[in-house]
């Protein structure tokens, strides 16, 4: 038991100086990194496609390094808007690995970049283990998956700075209160912020660029 602890204190140390050095890079080039995580089709590409047409015309340069279980949909996507991607095949796992981020840094002209996001795989629960070296993770959960998501996973989210709930245009139709949610983080994580977003209908994504932190010369989000 000992030993197996012992592996696993030792894995989860090599991923956290692994990431670290993510950071740094990161740090060190200017990029800003922004980490998304959430469950298969909680609407993680649909906010960084509003984002990035909400900054590209600003000027700022973003960049996605996109994780997937099964090909290359996303990346698709995100090249089709004029941006840099570069998908990672997470090989069936439900996490990404800071190692593999690093491997796709390396393969992306920092210098060039202001803006990183990093789509992990669909996935709630996995990634929360793995650290990638981001400045900012923001957790992404759609009303679709109910009102007790927060309450039901405490340890995800009293680590993030920042929910996105998604979907909020389908709450009626499932019979989810967004209060309840919102009310759930602010006891867990009374310091994180909280966005509503509809991309349908592209509401909320000013809230989300402010919660971000992601300024335009010029232009009052
Ligand atoms: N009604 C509604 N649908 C949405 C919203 N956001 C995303 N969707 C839809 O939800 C589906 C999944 O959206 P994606 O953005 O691809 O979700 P994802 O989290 O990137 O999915 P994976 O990468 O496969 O995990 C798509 O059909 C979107 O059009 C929203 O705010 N409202
Ligand atoms: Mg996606």
């Amino acid at each position: 038991m000992d030993e197996m602890r012992t592996k696993s204190e030792d894995l989860l140390e090599r991923q956290i100086l692994r990431a670290e050095e993510n950071y740094r890079l990161l740090k060190e080039q200017k990029v800003r990194a922004i980490s998304l995580i959430g469950s298969i089709g909680s609407g993680k590409t649909s906010l960084i496609e509003q984002i990035i047409d909400r900054a590209a015309p600003c000027g700022i340069v973003v960049a996605t390094i996109v994780g997937a279980a099964h090909g290359e949909d996303d990346v698709q996507r995100f090249r089709a808007r004029g941006i840099l991607s570069v998908g990672i095949d997470s090989h069936g796992a439900c996490h990404l690995e800071p190692k593999a981020i690093n491997d796709a840094l390396h393969s992306l002209p920092l210098a060039e970049i202001d803006l990183l996001f990093i789509e992990n795989v669909g996935c709630l629960r996995g990634p929360a283990d793995y650290p990638l070296g981001g400045e900012t993770e923001a957790v992404v959960i759609a009303v679709t998956e109910g009102d007790a998501v927060v309450h039901k996973n405490p340890k995800i989210f009293s680590q993030t700075d920042l929910v996105v709930i998604t979907k909020v245009d389908l709450a009626a139709a499932v019979g989810v209160k967004t209060e309840r949610i919102v009310n759930d983080y602010s006891q867990i994580n009374p310091h994180g912020k909280i966005v509503l977003t509809d991309t349908r209908r592209r509401r909320g994504i000013d809230d989300l660029l402010r919660a971000l932190e992601i300024e335009c010369a010029n232009t009052q989000w």
